[in-house]
């Protein structure tokens, strides 16, 4: 139910149950915990992407899921695992997202540090039309990106909105026509993975630093390792020498 590819370094994590818009269940989500471990252990690997197969990112939880389980204990022992590997990946983690993306779907892809969107992509809320609150980090990632207050209001209303309206919220970092969508969201993430690998990481570090102070102190540990990079070097060389 997940696939992975690896191409020009990048590891594509892809749910794939399309027959079902890519529903999540424990399988697949256990599948795409262990999944994601691979690829940050992977020194090849230098971002990773999530995207959909078929016609959907995510249509959320399967809501085949039995209707007497503990969701509490679910989201603890198969949600949670997973978010936090989303959550505490130094690489930079890429949403694809295309189709419908809905409820747990919709958090997952909020984790990432940047989403290509098509344009045709429907963002759903979905949690309150079945009677739910917003789970698998998604509060915490909707207050982050956008006003708290619209977030909320739109999470109480269960509505659909298009990636228009979900780029004017802050959800979208790149909004691409669908028939541009894939190669957009591989040009990037190469494009990424060619950069220089200490750099990219320190710059994804020293953006989720909070405190003015601790930025400061981290930016001199990250600058003094880009600076003794052979990559660096080479730039400098070559700009000082005309090439
Ligand atoms: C699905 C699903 C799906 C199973 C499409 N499950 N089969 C909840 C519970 C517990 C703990 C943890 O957290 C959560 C959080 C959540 O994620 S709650 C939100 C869950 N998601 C939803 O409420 C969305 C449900 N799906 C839909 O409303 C529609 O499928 C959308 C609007 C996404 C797409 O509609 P259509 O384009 O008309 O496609 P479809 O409905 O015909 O779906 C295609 C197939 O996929 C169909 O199966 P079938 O065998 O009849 O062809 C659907 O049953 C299946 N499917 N979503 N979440």
């Amino acid at each position: 139910t997940i696939q992975i590819t690896r191409h020009n370094g990048v590891g594509w994590l892809k749910w794939n149950r399309p027959e079902k818009l890519n529903a999540l269940n424990e399988t697949l989500l256990k599948e795409a915990t262990e999944a994601m471990k691979g690829l940050v252990a992977d020194e090849d690997v230098r971002v990773i992407v999530l995207v959909g197969e078929g016609r959907a990112f995510s249509s959320g939880q399967d809501l085949t899921i039995e209707g007497d389980a503990d969701y509490g204990t679910y989201l603890e022992d198969v949600y949670h695992p997973l978010v936090r590997a989303l959550e505490s990946c130094k690489k930079p983690l890429i949403a694809g997202i295309h189709g419908v993306v809905a409820g747990a779907g919709l958090s997952l892809a909020l984790a990432a540090d940047v989403r290509i969107v098509a344009r045709s992509t429907k963002f759903s809320s979905a949690f309150i039309k079945i009677g739910l609150v917003a789970d698998a980090g998604g509060p915490y990632h909707l207050k982050r990106l956008m006003r708290p207050d619209l977030a909320l209001s739109w999470m109480w209303s269960g509505r659909t909105i298009d990636a228009e309206q979900a780029e004017r919220f802050g959800l979208v970092t790149e909004l691409v026509e669908d028939d541009a969508y894939t190669r957009a969201l591989t040009e990037y993430a190469e494009a990424l993975a060619k950069q220089s690998p200490v750099a990219v990481e320190g710059m994804k570090a020293l953006f989720r630093t909070e405190s003015f102070e601790a930025g400061l102190e981290e930016e001199i540990q990250w600058q003094r390792k880009c600076g003794q990079t052979e990559i660096h070097r080479q730039a400098m060389h070559a700009f000082l020498t005309k090439k």
